[in-house]
């Protein structure tokens, strides 16, 4: 076992601590902005929509674009709380965009596993919860604590039970895994709602493990174009949501026809696993699963993840 793969399934204590370290917080009028880099960038989008479902007006951006364009995505932003997300802590964009925001305006809680960041240091609030100590280039467990202490910032209470219910998903997927994506090159993600950034997150982590091609859409728009790659090469992640399974499933139908195995969370597919929590913590519960396919996409490619190929743990300019 490599070191990232003992880290997925190890990130479940950091959990345990990490449930109930942070209360509902921030300023309740301002508009909440999600903004990160990468994988942060991702769970911000996540964020953003489980936010807006709580009746928390939010939006994500990019580190970069709300470093230097804010007036595109939010008229008066420097009026707004700032969620800046980041593992490091050190990533340019972030913690620049974070230092500009503070300095129009704006309230900014940080959101990462490092209290002795420059982003921990620039900020309003601070909410950090402590990452495992192997974590490498590829982030895993800091990106679930990263949606955990912010679901929990945003009043979502994240029970105990939610380390069983992912536990029990990631080992599930991974006791099928290696024959189904046997063979399949082309990795392809679909969400809807606050689940499509973390389909990106589960096409970004793979793609970054195992170099291959991955995609990740709103499950409908993929009739719209993108379906045309579809062959025998192709494996598709669904992540169903509990609102529109029907529609999913339907299209789930027609991608098999055309040659793609498809690996449903929560809906059919040629390999089906049962989500047991609701739409508002399953976005956070299938994280690891995403995070253990990665790894097994790589050895299935013989790709090594604790190196991997052009990544850094920290961008910096
Ligand atoms: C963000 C990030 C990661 C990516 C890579 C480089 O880092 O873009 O998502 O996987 O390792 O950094 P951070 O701001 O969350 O530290």
């Amino acid at each position: 076992m490599n070191t990232t793969e003992k880290v997925i399934f190890e990130q479940f204590p950091y959990w345990e601590k990490a449930i109930g370290s942070n209360a509902a917080s921030g300023k309740a009028d301002d508009l909440l902005v999600f903004v990160g880099c990468g994988t942060s960038f991702n769970l911000a989008l996540s964020l953003a929509a489980y936010a807006n479902s709580l009746k928390c007006r939010a939006i994500a951006v990019p580190g970069a674009e709300w470093l230097n364009r804010p007036s595109y995505f939010w008229p008066e932003w420097q009026k707004t709380h700032v969620v800046a997300l980041s593992r490091s802590g050190e990533t340019t964009e972030t913690v620049a965009a974070a230092k500009a925001s503070r300095a129009a305006g704006a309230f900014v809680t940080a959101v990462t596993v490092e209290a002795e960041s420059a982003l921990a240091k620039n900020c309003d609030q601070l909410i950090c919860s402590p990452t495992h100590p192997d974590e490498g280039i590829v982030m895993t467990v800091s990106a679930s604590l990263m949606v955990l202490l912010s679901l929990q910032m945003i009043g979502q209470t994240v029970p105990a039970s939610i380390v069983a219910s992912a536990r029990q998903l990631a080992n599930t997927l991974d006791a099928s895994l290696p024959d189904i994506i046997k063979d399949r090159s082309h990795f392809v993600f679909l969400g809807g709602g606050p689940l499509f950034g973390i389909a990106l997150e589960g096409a970004l982590k793979l793609m970054e493990m195992s170099q291959l091609l991955t995609q990740a859409f709103h499950p409908l728009e993929y009739r719209h174009g993108p379906i045309s790659l579809v062959d025998e090469k192709t494996a598709v992640v669904v992540l169903y949501s509990s609102d529109q399974r029907e529609a999913e499933a339907k299209l789930v139908g027609e991608l098999r026809e055309k040659g793609a195995v498809v690996i449903g969370f929560g809906g059919p597919g040629d390999l089906e696993l049962p989500v047991d929590v609701d739409l508002s913590l399953a976005g956070l519960a299938v994280l690891p699963a995403l995070q253990i396919l990665g790894e097994r996409a790589a050895q299935a490619h013989h790709i090594d993840t604790v190196s991997p190929r052009h990544l850094t743990k920290v961008v910096t300019l």
